[in-house]
C-alpha cells in the first residue's frame, strides 16, 4: 500500500471522483480541491461511497495566492490537475475565462511546484481536442496539434508549459492526452450523457424529441473508470512523459444514438440530410431525434480516433470497457436516477 498524499483538482467533476476512488484503494491520502461554491456538488464522491474519505479544500485555479497556499500547506507527493472549464461549446462563449483557468491555471501550479516543491509530481489533463482539425489518423503522441476551440487553444498552452517545465527545470510534469471518456458521472451537457439521460426518460414515458447538433462528428469514447487507471500509472513512472489514452475505435454521434436506443430495445431509422435529418422508431414510426442548429459549434472537430500503443507498451494500460457496456451502464444509471 502507498503512503502518499495526492492533491486532485476538479474533485467535483467526473474524473476527479473516479480518480479519488482509485487512489484511496491504492492507500493514498486524497485531498480534493474544489472552487468555492454556494452549493458544492459532491454527487460523484457520494455515488462512489468516498465522500467521507476525501478531504476537501477550497482552491480556485484563477487565484495564484490560493493555489500557493493549498500546495505549500499540503505538500502533496502528486498533483493531478483535472480542473478546467471543460465544455468545448462554452469556451466559444467564454474564451477569456477558459484561457485563464485551462491555460494560466496550469502555469501557476507549475511555477509553484518549481519554486517550492520541485520533487512533487504533476499530472496535467491534456486532451484529444488538441488534434482538432486532424492532420493524421489515428492520432498519437507525435501527431501535430491543430486546436479548433478556445478550450483546445488554452489546453495547448498548458500542455506545452508542462513539456517546457519538464525540459527546463527537471520537474516531473506528465501529460495524459485523453480521448473522450464518459460514465454515469458525466455532466449532462456533454453529448453522451445528454443522449443517455434523454433515452432513459423516454423509456419512462417522457416522449420529447431529442435535439442534437452535428450528428456526423465522430469520437473515440471510453469509460472514465478505465482512464483514471492510466493517469495513475503515468505518475508511477520514473520519468515524466506524454501518453495518449484511447480505445482506437471511433463512432459518430448518430451511431451513439443508435446504441443508446438499442439499450431500451428500440431501433432508430434515419431519414433526411443535414438540418432536416430525423430519427424515427423503426417499429412505430414515432419521431425520436431532430437536428437543432443551436448545438452547432463555430468550428467543429469532425473525427477523433486515438492510437494508445505507447500506453500499452510502457504502462501496460488498455481500456477494459466496450462502447456497448459503457452505454448500458449510463442508460441503466439514468433510468434509476429518473425513476
Ligand atoms: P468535468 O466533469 O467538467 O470537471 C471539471 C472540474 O473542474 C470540476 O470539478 C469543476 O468544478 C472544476 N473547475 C472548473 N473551473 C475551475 C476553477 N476556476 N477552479 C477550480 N476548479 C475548477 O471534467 P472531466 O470530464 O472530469 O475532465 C477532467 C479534466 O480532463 C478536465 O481538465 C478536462 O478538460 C480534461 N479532459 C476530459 C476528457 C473527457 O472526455 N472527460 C478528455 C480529455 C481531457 P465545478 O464543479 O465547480 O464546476
Ligand atoms: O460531448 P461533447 O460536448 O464533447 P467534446 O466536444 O468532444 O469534448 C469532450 O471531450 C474532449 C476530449 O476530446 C475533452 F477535452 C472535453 O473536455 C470534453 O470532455 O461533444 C462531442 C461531439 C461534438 O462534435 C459536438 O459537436 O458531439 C457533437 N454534438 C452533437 N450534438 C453535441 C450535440 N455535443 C453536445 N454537447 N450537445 C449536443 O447536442
Amino acid at each position: 500500500m502507498q503512503n502518499k498524499t495526492a492533491l486532485v483538482t476538479g474533485i467535483t467533476g467526473q474524473d476527479g471522483a473516479w480518480l479519488a476512488k482509485l487512489l484511496l484503494e491504492k492507500g493514498y491520502t486524497v485531498v480534493g480541491a474544489a472552487r468555492r461554491n454556494s452549493n458544492r456538488n459532491l454527487y460523484g464522491l457520494k455515488y462512489l461511497g468516498i465522500e467521507e474519505q476525501v478531504k476537501i479544500v477550497d482552491m480556485d485555479l484563477l487565484d495564484y495566492s490560493n493555489i500557493y497556499d493549498v500546495i505549500t500547506t499540503i505538500k502533496p507527493d502528486e498533483i493531478y490537475n483535472l480542473a478546467a472549464q471543460s465544455f468545448v461549446a462554452a469556451s466559444f462563449k467564454q474564451p477569456l475565462s477558459t484561457g485563464m483557468v485551462d491555460g494560466m491555471g496550469v502555469a501557476y501550479i507549475l511555477d509553484i511546484v518549481k519554486t517550492f516543491l520541485p520533487t512533487t509530481k504533476v499530472y496535467q489533463a491534456s486532451t484529444s481536442e488538441l488534434y482538432g482539425k486532424v492532420v493524421e489518423t489515428p492520432q498519437k503522441e507525435t501527431t501535430p496539434f491543430y486546436p479548433r476551440s478556445p478550450y483546445a487553444v488554452a489546453k495547448q498552452y498548458a500542455h506545452w508549459m508542462m513539456v517546457n517545465y519538464r525540459e527546463s527545470y527537471n520537474i516531473f510534469a506528465t501529460c495524459g492526452i485523453l480521448f473522450n471518456h464518459e460514465s454515469e458521472l458525466r455532466g449532462k451537457e456533454f453529448v453522451t450523457r445528454k443522449i443517455t439521460n434523454h433515452v432513459a426518460k423516454y423509456s419512462l414515458g417522457d416522449k420529447e424529441v431529442l435535439r442534437l447538433g452535428n450528428l456526423n462528428s465522430s469520437r473515440d469514447w471510453g469509460y472514465a473508470k478505465d482512464y483514471v487507471e492510466g493517469m495513475y500509472l503515468m505518475m508511477q513512472q520514473d520519468n515524466p512523459d506524454t501518453f495518449v489514452l484511447a480505445t482506437g475505435t471511433t463512432t459518430t454521434i448518430r451511431d451513439f444514438v443508435n446504441h443508446a436506443y438499442n439499450a431500451i430495445n428500440i431501433e432508430v431509422k434515419w431519414e433526411g440530410d443535414g438540418v432536416d435529418e430525423k430519427g424515427f422508431d423503426a417499429n412505430t414510426g414515432e419521431q425520436l431525434v431532430m437536428v437543432d442548429p443551436q448545438f452547432f459549434r463555430p468550428a467543429e472537430v469532425e473525427l477523433l480516433v486515438g492510437d494508445a500503443t505507447k500506453a500499452k507498451e510502457v504502462l501496460g494500460w488498455t481500456p477494459k470497457t466496450s462502447l456497448d457496456e459503457l452505454v448500458k451502464i449510463m442508460v441503466d444509471h439514468d433510468i434509476k436516477l429518473n425513476s
